[in-house]
């Protein structure tokens, strides 16, 4: 059953179970709703990169920061379809393609719908994540095609004004609904190892959890470090079990969401992202590069599924969510 009316009194409880009792619980819901040998592959391309007028304090991005980034414009059509032509044939599902703005000018979005239409012809999903947008903006971006919209609540409504200034959690929702309501598939997660409790984790997802309508995919980042950000200061390792316990309250908070173990794999053993997967994860970024920061080598990812006997297929929900 899709609930989005979850306590955070129950999403404690849940996570708090034995970890035998979680995984097999987060398992037996997995399997209702999805393939659980299927992982879901999508590639990331950063089509307008640094210089961004947001102070997001974890992201190497912001002008506010001396990350070493360097700003560049909004890339040609033409090159992020060549771009999104090689990520299919390295194996990508999905085309996301993110910019480094607070929003999109008005006047960019001819170029954007552009860049929808040609990596769409190609046969590809279509993902993008651009910051906050207007009722019209979506408008212009479904009809062109967009398949999906990422954006991220990044974590819990009380933790927020410590990661960024410049921006609330209530803008962030905000857009999300324009989004859904204009008929674009929502893609929001958050970040996991900025400083935040585990109380805060456990809050990001039941906010995920309780919106109108649970978000189609779900992506699970930890903090991929980068040099010169406020959040440096506060970073913390996170536990890998903690880890995996978020990925099976998310998994059995959403039932029906793809969840993407995203940002900071590189980091992980081959055994923790198994873990993972059998705690209900069912989708992952390919590709060396995410934004600004390394993914596994493909060629590693798709060893790892073979190894597991898992392959890579779009996820589809087996069942048609009442929500
Ligand atoms: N500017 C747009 C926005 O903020 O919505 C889109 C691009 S922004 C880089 C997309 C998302 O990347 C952020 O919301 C955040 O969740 C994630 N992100 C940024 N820097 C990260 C980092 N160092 N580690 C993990 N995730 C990160
Ligand atoms: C998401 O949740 N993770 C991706 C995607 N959405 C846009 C971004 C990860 C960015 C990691 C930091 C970087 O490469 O700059
Ligand atoms: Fe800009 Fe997005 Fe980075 Fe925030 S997360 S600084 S909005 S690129």
């Amino acid at each position: 059953m899709i609930r989005t009316d979850w306590t955070t009194n129950e999403a404690q409880e849940i996570h708090s179970l034995p970890f035998p009792d979680l995984i097999h619980r987060a398992q037996t819901i997995h399997r209702t709703h999805f393939d659980p040998t299927a992982i879901e592959t999508a590639s990331l391309l950063s089509i307008k990169t640094g210089g961004c007028p947001e102070d997001c304090g974890y992201c190497s991005q912001s002008a506010h920061h001396q990350t070493g980034v360097k700003a560049t414009k909004l890339m040609d059509a033409n090159d992020v379809i060549a771009a999104a032509k090689l990520a299919k044939a390295a194996g990508a599902q999905r085309f996301c393609m993110g910019a480094a703005w607070r929003s999109p000018k008005d006047r960019d979005m001819d170029k954007l719908g552009e860049m929808v239409r040609g990596v769409s012809e190609l046969g590809l999903e279509t993902c993008m994540t651009l910051g906050m947008l207007t009722p019209d903006q979506v408008a212009s971006l479904k009809s062109a095609g967009l398949n999906f919209y990422n954006h991220n609540i990044d974590t819990s409504p009380e933790y927020y004004q410590k990661i960024a200034s410049t921006r609330t959690m209530d803008d962030r929702l905000e857009t999300i609904e324009y989004v859904r309501k204009g008929g674009i598939k929502v893609c929001c997660g958050g970040i996991l190892g900025m400083g935040e409790t585990e109380q805060d984790r456990i809050s990001m997802l039941v906010t995920l959890a309780t919106l109108s309508a649970h978000p189609d995919s779900v992506p699970v980042n930890l903090w991929n470090k980068v040099q010169g950000v406020p959040i440096q200061k506060r970073a913390e390792q996170v536990d890998p079990f903690a880890l995996v316990r978020l990925v099976a309250l998310a998994r059995i908070l959403m039932p029906a969401s793809v969840v993407r173990l995203s940002a900071g794999r590189t980091g992980m053993s081959d055994e923790l992202q198994a873990l993972c997967f059998l705690a209900g994860a069912n989708s992952i970024f390919v590709g060396n590069q995410l934004l600004t920061t390394e993914n596994p080598a493909a060629w590693k990812d798709f060893e790892l599924l073979d190894r597991l006997g898992m392959h890579t297929a779009p996820a589809r929900t087996k069942t048609v969510a009442a929500q």
